[in-house]
């Protein structure tokens, strides 16, 4: 179906671009668009010493299913960078800042991100807008069992109208775990301002006006005691997101 094929093209387009067939460490990430950017590496590489970073329990199923061979986070040798690492995300904004952790996967997917000289977000159409919180209207974030009655109370105090702990109705009665076996909470905010907003007036960032810029929230969750990863994704470790630059210069995923 037409969603079906834009995360095919996506991924294909992202494999082709990005990917080099002499690279030894990639990591994948998780959820549906990844098992397509997969399967075009399994057909671009060439290498039978490539090795691949899983982000979870499902990214390493990915990997294993797909005839490749994974190889542990913490058991990368300490100086080992990636050489690149392929992941979905929820939304993105126009500095491509990322919301990520629909998948639950938020905190194996930060520590592989970071990890990788090139990190590239691979998401169709509908992920891509002007601000984060558009479309996905929250925030996930992993959080310590024990620490959840206060992490929702201190959501509250930063804004967050509703935060929810996540539940899994369908497959299990009561929370969700993630492979850490941290619960997470989803919290809704107003949509997050661009460091270009804050720049150009639109408001202070800071959460006083009930707005907050994308980097300053996240900051302040990840601040919260109890709180062990937040899904807000923003030129992760500093590295330059990939992106396609448009005549005027500005970025798009
Ligand atoms: O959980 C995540 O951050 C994943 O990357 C995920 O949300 C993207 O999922 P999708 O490719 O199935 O939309």
């Amino acid at each position: 179906d037409a969603i079906e094929s834009a995360k095919r093209t996506a991924a294909q387009k992202a494999v082709k671009e990005n990917f080099d067939p002499s690279a030894t460490h990639v990591g994948i990430g998780s959820g549906t668009t990844i098992v397509y950017v997969v399967e075009a590496i399994k057909e671009a590489s060439t290498n039978p010493a490539i090795r691949f970073v899983p982000t979870g329990y499902q990214s390493r199923q990915n990997i294993v299913q797909a005839g490749l061979t994974p190889i542990a986070f913490d058991s990368l040798p300490d100086h080992v960078m990636l050489d690149i690492a392929f992941d979905g995300a929820d939304e993105v904004d126009e500095e491509l800042n990322c919301i990520k952790g629909g998948g639950a996967c938020l905190f194996q997917e930060k520590l592989v991100a970071e990890r990788a000289k090139k990190f590239v977000c691979v998401a169709d159409y509908r992920k891509m807008q002007p601000r984060l919180l558009t479309n996905w209207p929250t925030i996930p974030i992993e959080v310590a069992p024990i620490a959840v009655p206060t992490v929702l109370h201190s959501l509250r105090v930063l804004g967050s109208s509703d935060p929810k702990l996540r539940t899994t109705l369908l497959e299990k009665s009561g929370p969700l775990k993630t492979d850490q076996d941290f619960y997470i909470v989803d919290a809704p905010f107003q949509t997050l301002l661009t460091s270009g907003d804050v720049a150009a007036g639109k408001g202070k960032g800071d959460g006083t006006d009930g707005k907050w810029e994308v980097n300053n929230l996240a900051q302040a969750i990840k601040e919260l005691t109890g709180v062990l990863e937040v899904g807000i994704f923003s030129g992760v470790n500093g590295i330059e997101a990939e992106a396609l630059r448009k005549k005027d210069g500005s970025t798009k995923a």
